[in-house]
């Protein structure tokens, strides 16, 4: 039995942080990292049968075109993604009531619609990217047993290449599930590697007032190559998702429109219609 300081119920036995009862969910989900995002992507339903929100966690599900959906911000940052995955997954694979695992596993279909800066010259403001696989900078997947399920040898070669700093931890390298990447990938997106940092700006490489680790970063990051294959993009939240959902056996894709350019320096002029049109995108490739 897991006990109640472990998984935390509140008293109407809804999960602690995400307000939820098993029956608010549907089993594919989209996650957004801001909370405003989240109608941005219900308008476009044909009804909305369930919202909640409780600090940056808002949640939302409904029908679009047939299928049961719901969306779901996460807020910023890996340490976030840890309390909403393992509370999405008590939700299907816990009994709320015995506090005991479910003996049949429920897979949840999660797909990101993110923001994100580019570190390619050549993957311009207002494109998307998928994240065929996610570089976690930031540690919190070293908390879990990940050597199970993450790339060692491309952890090796980005450690190498970028010369990392290993005080700072190590890096861990997760694949998406390919599952989510063939029902949703066309010549609309950008694929490599995405880099997830656990801060915005030093982990991200930003200089404002603070001298960084590794001034250097960012441009090795750029030239980082494994078999022909690059970092396309920074985010916050990419690795977190795909090594929890390996972990706990859920399918995980994570896109991103970019919205910044960090190898030319420039930002996106119209960055709510390039997210416009990634979730117009994904909403009619996941009920495809
Ligand atoms: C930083 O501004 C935030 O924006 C990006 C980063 O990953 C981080 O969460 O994604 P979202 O727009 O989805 O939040």
């Amino acid at each position: 039995m897991i006990k109640s300081s472990e998984l935390i119920l509140n008293p109407d036995g809804s999960v602690y942080h995400l307000n939820l009862r098993p029956e608010n969910i549907a089993h594919d989900i989209i996650f957004v990292g801001d909370q405003e995002r989240v109608s941005k992507i219900t308008k476009h339903f044909d009804s909305i049968e369930f919202s909640t929100q409780k600090r940056e966690f808002k949640t939302e599900t409904g029908m679009y075109k047939g299928k049961r959906l719901t969306v779901q911000s996460t807020g910023i940052g890996p340490d976030n993604i840890d309390i909403v995955f393992n509370e999405l997954d008590a939700l299907v694979n816990v009994d709320l009531n015995t506090r005991e695992i479910k003996p049949n596993h429920t897979a949840l279909n999660i797909v990101r619609i993110g923001t994100s800066g580019s570190l390619q010259a050549d993957i311009p403001v207002d494109s998307w990217v998928m994240s065929k696989y996610a570089i976690g900078l930031d540690n919190m997947l070293r908390s879990y047993l990940i050597e199970e399920h993450s790339v060692s040898e491309l952890e090796d070669a980005f450690i190498a290449q970028t010369n990392w700093d290993l005080r700072k931890g190590r890096p861990t390298v997760v694949p998406c599930a390919e599952v989510l990447e063939n029902k949703i990938f066309s010549e609309k997106f950008h694929k490599g590697f995405t880099g997830t940092a656990g801060g915005f700006y030093g982990p991200q490489g930003r200089v404002v007032r603070l001298n960084i680790q590794d001034p250097q970063l960012n441009n090795k990051m750029d030239a980082f190559n494994y078999n022909g294959t690059r970092m396309t993009n920074l985010e916050m939240e990419t690795s977190a998702i795909y090594g929890l959902g390996k972990l706990l056996g859920h399918n995980c894709l994570s896109l991103n429109a970019i919205i910044a350019n960090r190898a030319v320096g420039e930002f996106s002029s119209k960055p709510e219609q390039t997210v416009e049109e990634l979730i117009k995108y994904t909403l009619d490739k996941l009920v495809g």
